[in-house]
């Protein structure tokens, strides 16, 4: 098993479930964290929660280039990049989609994933280190009805993760790909837009993956050894058996 003493994490959408409980499972196993994130607030009280861990808060819309560029010049260097900001908008038939929404998840799940990584990568290749993390999604694997362009851009996600395995091959960086289904956090509340009745009817009836779940296979991909690269991993909830089915008690 590989330690992570010593090894500097960087966790995008930290202020909130799976990212901020990835920052509580490597903290929890000895890693420095990187935390980003649009909400000062939240990282700040996270931080304080985490004050055995050696933390650094980055408040950055990961969509910004510049401000992505800047915000990476002044940060040493990172061992793992765990690429899990994201956000889905809406829930509508392709025909009838808002262009503000669609522009919101291709520039954060999309373009705001190739920034990070563009700008990390080449310093893992030359200590010689690191692993990059994608959170995908079952929306990747199989698309549901009304999901178009979320599921588009968490295909994509898919594709991105395999070709930069491709691309780094010869190199001892790890690449993996870790596709949840239902996981309950903020992310049914983002994407209905506050409205909490709606988002609880995602979960509705069955027992949802948590973020701690999640956070744990991530630190399981983390933690093989040298020679072991995790390149997919598919969780879902036991309730749920694809991107459409599910077992709801209702
Ligand atoms: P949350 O809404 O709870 O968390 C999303 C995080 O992303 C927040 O910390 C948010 O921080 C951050 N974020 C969003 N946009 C930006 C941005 N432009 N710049 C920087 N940070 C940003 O959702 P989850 O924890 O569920 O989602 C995490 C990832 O997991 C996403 O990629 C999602 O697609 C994926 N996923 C989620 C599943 C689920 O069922 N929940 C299932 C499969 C995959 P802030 O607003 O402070 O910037
Ligand atoms: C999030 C899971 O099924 O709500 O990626 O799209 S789902």
């Amino acid at each position: 098993m590989m330690s992570l003493q010593n090894q500097t994490v960087l966790i995008t959408g930290a202020s909130s479930g799976i990212g901020e409980a990835c920052a509580r499972v490597f903290a929890e196993a000895g890693a420095k964290l990187i935390l980003v994130a649009r909400r000062q607030e939240r990282l700040e009280e996270l931080a304080k929660e985490l004050s055995n861990t050696s933390v650094h808060s980055l408040v950055l819309d990961v969509c910004d280039r510049a401000a992505v560029e800047a915000a990476l010049s002044t940060v040493s260097a990172v061992d793992i990049l765990i690429n899990n900001a994201g956000l889905s908008r809406g829930l509508n038939k392709l025909q009838e989609g808002e262009f503000q929404d669609w522009e919101e998840m291709i520039d954060t799940n999309i373009k705001g994933v190739l920034y990070l990584t563009r700008l990390i990568v080449p310093g893992m290749i030359n200590r010689g280190r690191g692993h990059v993390v994608f959170l995908g999604s079952t929306a990747g694997h199989q698309t549901y009805p009304n999901g178009n362009v979320y599921c588009a851009t968490k295909a994509a996600v898919r594709v991105i993760s395999e070709g930069l395995k491709q691309d780094l091959l010869g190199t001892p960086i790890r690449v993996s790909s870790v596709d949840p289904g239902l996981v309950e956090t903020e992310f049914s509340q983002v994407r209905f837009r506050g409205n909490s009745d709606r988002a609880k009817t995602v979960y509705q009836g069955l027992t949802p993956l948590t973020p701690m779940d999640v956070a744990e296979v991530i630190l399981f991909c983390a933690t093989r050894p040298p020679h072991v690269n995790l390149s997919e991993v598919l969780l879902m909830p036991t309730d749920q058996a694809g991107s459409m089915l599910f077992n709801r008690q209702t």
